[in-house]
């Protein structure tokens, strides 16, 4: 029987989630550095401070644990931003898992501090082939924004298809471990957004967690809103990839409206679809930086 839900338990659904998000996740993360010999940070490219969560960075210095900066979906940043960037975190990986680019190089980098790691014990049972046991393997820990691509790296670093990816933020919501190699271990996790950047009610910080996948572009309530702040950063890539000349948000809302076919009755665009529109081509990495 398909089960109908009311208003009131869609609600009670959504107020759930954000429950997890703000309470849940942000302790299975802080597990996950405790547990884990090294965490990678998974970073978006287009968003490399926004995307980092200084509590946990602290968290793992003060646990002495190694750090991997993963700044993934390059191929959504131009190489010379990427340049600029790329400085301001060590140690670094840059990576595409949709264009399958720089997994190597992390891979390689994962061994190498791995083998930092191995105490002497380890080392000796490895050489007499000894099967290491479960909790003798290295643990690599993956934390970051929801949406970043966690779970997508995981596969590509694995070789397998585990970790559900979806296109919409908070889609992993349990810990998952798959093998990297016979004695190093990866560990998926749930998107966390840093405590500071939550709110439901300050406009500056919904706009930045929608823009950085953070908030789905179907669930944030004013799109026009965070279409305004894309626009103040953005405006020559929004005016590039929908070939217009907008000088504000709002013309560019109205001028991608038409593009699309957005109406409403009387001809007038919907500015909700539009603005809406906007945004998802921006969380699907249509629009380049
Ligand atoms: N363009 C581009 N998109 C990517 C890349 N990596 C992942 N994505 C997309 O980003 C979306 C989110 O990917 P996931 O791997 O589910 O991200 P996640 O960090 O596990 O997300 P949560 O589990 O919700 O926290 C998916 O639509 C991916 O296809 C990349 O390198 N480039
Ligand atoms: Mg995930």
């Amino acid at each position: 029987m398909r089960v109908r839900y009311s208003f009131s338990s869609r609600r009670t659904g959504h107020i759930e989630k954000i429950r997890k998000q703000r309470v849940k996740y942000p302790q299975v993360a802080k597990n996950i550095v405790d547990t884990s010999d090294i965490i990678l940070e998974v970073l978006d490219a287009r968003f490399l401070q926004e995307t980092r969560n200084p509590e946990l960075e602290k968290e793992i210095e003060k646990q002495n644990k190694k750090i991997i900066y993963v700044l993934n979906k390059a191929d959504l940043v131009k190489p010379s931003r990427l340049n600029e960037i790329k400085g301001t975190v060590f140690p670094y990986a840059i990576v595409s898992c949709t264009k399958r680019k720089g997994i190597k190089d992390l891979r390689d980098l994962i061994k190498r501090l791995a083998k930092t790691i191995e105490n002497r014990e380890m080392r000796e049972l490895r050489k007499d082939k000894v099967i290491l046991g479960e909790d003798k393997r290295i643990k690599v820990g993956v934390i970051g924004y929801p949406n970043a691509g966690k779970s997508s790296l995981l596969n590509i670093l694995s070789g397998s298809s585990k970790a559900g990816v979806g296109s919409e933020a908070g889609f992993t919501k349990n810990v998952q471990k798959i093998r990297l190699s016979e004695d190093i271990v990866l560990v998926d996790s749930p998107g966390v957004i840093p405590k500071e950047d939550y709110s439901v009610t300050d406009q500056e910080k919904i706009s930045k967690h929608t823009l950085a996948g953070g908030k789905s572009y179907t669930q944030v309530r004013d799109p026009d809103l965070v279409v305004l702040d894309l626009f103040k950063k953005h405006s020559d890539a929004l005016n590039n990839f929908y070939n217009v000349n907008a000088e504000d948000s709002e013309e560019l809302i109205e001028e991608v409206g038409k593009i699309k076919g957005f109406m409403k009755k009387g001809g007038v665009v919907n500015e909700d679809a539009a603005a809406r529109e906007i945004l998802r081509s921006w969380q699907f990495g249509e629009i380049k930086v």
